[in-house]
């Protein structure tokens, strides 16, 4: 069992995340390259990383899923969870975190980037991972490295420490010295650094940052603080102890460097890693796993392209093999077919995983993202619970082919399998099915895969608006349908009172017969047809907030028959309702929109360019410096609106919406709607 102060023991999971284009996926490929896992360290232009191996991911150049990979170090196995930095794909990381020991916080010192570096560092502090900082892209940085802790404090609930600072051939970072272990290194490219003795500046500059970084320690730890305050240097084991509780306890958040293409401060990284996460032990009691019999956490799903699922889990507690029957949460049991190692896209069978071990189990069937599965003695209450954020982007796909129908609607439940942040929406009134999603590229990539894995051809386009249409006045209007074309004639013949209703409140029917003029059998019939024919007003939409009362009519009593009732008062409706002066409604919903406040008056622009009503502004609650804007605003005007919104705000912003009313829209605009639904529908 670790203990604070000594090292943990047993296989680590680590998670590599931070801003979009910070480096992860080239740390990890150093990460495996440095500690021997591969021969050559891949580059993210030359196609031949191990993680981002996906088809698409290769295609876009990005993390468009999380890739995990295995290594050993000094004996002890380390598997890196490589997460998406695009907050589109945010999702990965949210879902996988629970179950790892630790995370890597990859970044650059770049100010523009600071706001995603804040949402991820939020994430980790939510769910009490504790993490390090690496700041990567060293090769290149100038001269704001000096300003390391100014530029993203900011970021970082948790207080950031140096743990090295850079030394310099005049403007270039040559190499840094680590402040725990009082040492100078000079970077090599591919190679490990060498030491070098430390002295003249960088040693006058080592003892100041120092002092600082045990500081910033004695924040927490009293007796370091009145060594600090006696002068009395303290051991460097005491360091090296306070370092790590403190980040275990996530009290604080080291700060590393380094540069992931040349493979340098890969090593002093792994060795930080080594001595100072906690290990499984720790990680299963923050997650409260009872113990003692197998219990593992679902971190991924994965459905390959030959059909075979994968659920990527870490084993928590206990040893699961080949053959282990898991239950979920919920008593759904299910067999293990097989155990597997993953190196990105590759997967290797293996032996049975034990504590520790991040693993890919074969056929889980009941398994799904989040599911905490335990051995068939008893079922384990869930560990985590990570809701996906609420999409906000969607476009309408349908099969190029008619024959592809049903394999869409498959492979589709599939990649909802994989990604719990897409949903599916069938829209049945406009025979659409949409996809809801988080942004344009995990939608562009979602239809992606399913040309590319699932051989189906689409086509997308934006999904329908739901419009209706309505009557601002009412009138009494006759309906008579007669046949007689020789034989059995055709006969029904209505008068309906129709009214508009108020705003929300539908439809209503009601009848008000006297003496039988419309025997009762046929009431309902007359209904259904009145029914029928508000699907479709007089400008093409549904009509709501309508009623008709049947007030008057005859009958035959041999020509008169439910089909002859129906059709009069289809008549009725058809006939009456162009002369009520029919309006468009339109959807309005109630958006929420979040962002940093400098943009906040950039939102404000961007509502009024999309007939959006401002409500009102708020600070965001425990969000420092960050605004919450509410407005109204159309449906149609919502369809892209992320896309501006991220855009305004280094992609942080973002927002959740709900539908609030119905309104009136006249003059231009609904006249172009009216005219492409009669174009549509011709
Ligand atoms: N100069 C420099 N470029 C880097 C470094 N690490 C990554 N890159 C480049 O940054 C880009 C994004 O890298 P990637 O690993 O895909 O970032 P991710 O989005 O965080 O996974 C790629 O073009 C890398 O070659 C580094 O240490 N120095
Ligand atoms: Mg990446």
């Amino acid at each position: 069992m670790a203990q604070n102060g000594t090292r943990a023991t047993g296989p680590r999971c680590i998670a590599l995340v931070g801003p979009f284009q910070s480096g992860k996926t080239t740390l990890l490929e150093a990460i495996l390259a440095r500690t021997g896992a591969i021969q050559r360290q891949g580059t993210i232009d030359a196609e031949n990383t191990v993680a981002d191996a996906s088809k698409e991911a290769r295609h876009h150049k990005m993390s468009v899923e999380l890739s995990v990979a295995s290594t050993n170090f000094m004996g002890d196995t380390y598997t890196f969870v490589d997460c998406p930095g695009s907050v589109e794909f945010v999702h990965d990381m949210r879902a996988a975190l629970p179950a790892v020991d630790a995370a890597v916080v990859v970044c650059e010192l770049d100010e523009k980037k600071v706001p995603q570096l804040q949402l991820i560092l939020r994430e980790l502090e939510a769910q009490k991972i504790p993490r390090f900082l690496f700041l990567n892209k060293i090769d290149k940085a100038d001269s704001t490295i000096h300003d390391v802790l100014r530029v993203l404090q900011p970021a970082s609930r948790g207080k950031l420490v140096l743990r090295q600072i850079p030394t310099f051939a005049g403007e270039i970072v040559t190499g840094f010295v680590d402040l725990a272990l009082e040492r100078a290194f000079v970077y090599k490219e591919h190679a490990p650094s060498e030491v070098v003795p430390l002295e003249g500046d960088a040693l006058d500059r080592e003892k100041t940052a120092r002092f600082s970084m045990l500081e910033t320690l004695a924040d927490h730890d009293d007796e370091l603080m009145e060594q600090l305050l006696e002068d009395i240097q303290p051991p460097r084991d005491k360091v090296f102890d306070d370092l790590s509780k403190e980040l275990r306890e996530g009290l604080v958040c080291p700060v590393l460097f380094g540069s992931a293409t040349r493979t340098n401060g890969v090593l002093r990284l792994m060795k930080a890693l080594r001595h100072e996460i906690p290990g499984v032990a720790e990680t299963a009691k923050r997650l409260g796993v009872k113990g003692g019999h197998p219990v593992a956490y679902v971190l991924k799903t994965i459905n390959t392209s030959h059909g075979g699922k994968m659920s990527v889990a870490r084993v928590l507690s206990g040893k699961i093999g080949d053959g282990t029957t898991l239950l979920r949460s919920d008593g759904e049991a299910a067999r293990v077919a097989a155990v597997f190692k993953l190196m990105g896209q590759h997967s290797e069978k293996r032996g049975a995983a034990e504590a520790g071990d991040t693993v890919a189990l074969g056929k889980l069937d009941h398994a799904k993202t989040g599911d905490t599965l335990s051995d068939s003695q008893q079922t384990h209450p869930p560990l985590a619970k990570v809701s996906p954020h609420a999409p906000v982007l969607s476009i309408a796909v349908a099969a190029k082919e008619r024959k592809d129908d049903v394999k869409l609607g498959q492979a589709l439940a599939k990649l909802l399998e994989e990604d719990p942040s897409i949903s599916v929406v069938h829209n049945a009134e406009a025979h659409e099915v949409v996809i809801w999603g988080q942004g344009e590229m995990q939608l562009r990539v979602a239809t992606e895969r399913l040309a590319d894995r699932f051989g189906i051809a689409t086509v997308s386009h934006k999904p329908t608006v739901g419009y209706r249409e309505t009557i601002k006045k009412g009138i009494v209007q006759r309906g008579r349908h007669k046949k007689q074309s020789g034989g059995h004639g055709q006969y029904g013949d209505v008068v309906l009172d129709i009214k508009p209703l108020p705003r929300g409140s539908g439809f209503s029917f009601s009848e008000e017969i006297k003496g039988g003029v419309v025997p009762r059998n046929y009431i309902p019939s007359v209904e259904a047809g009145v029914i029928d024919a508000l699907k479709h007003g007089p400008l093409g939409f549904p009509v709501v907030d309508i009623a008709a009362k049947l007030i008057d009519g005859s009958y035959h009593t041999v020509d008169s028959s439910d089909m002859a009732f129906q059709l009069a008062g289809r008549l009725a409706i058809h006939e009456g309702l162009p002369q009520c002066q029919p309006v468009l409604l339109e959807p309005i919903y109630q958006v929420e929109i979040v962002c940093p406040s400098e943009a906040t008056a950039k939102m404000n622009a961007l509502m009024s360019g999309r007939r959006g009503q401002i409500l009102g502004f708020d600070t965001r609650e425990g969000w420092d410096g960050w605004d919450m804007v509410r407005v109204q605003m159309p449906e149609s005007e919502i369809g892209d609106l992320i896309v501006e919104v991220r855009s305004a705000t280094a992609g942080v912003g973002s927002f959740t919406f709900k539908f609030d009313h119905m309104a009136e829209l006249m003059g231009r605009t609904a006249d172009q709607i009216v005219a492409a639904r009669k174009a549509a529908a011709a």
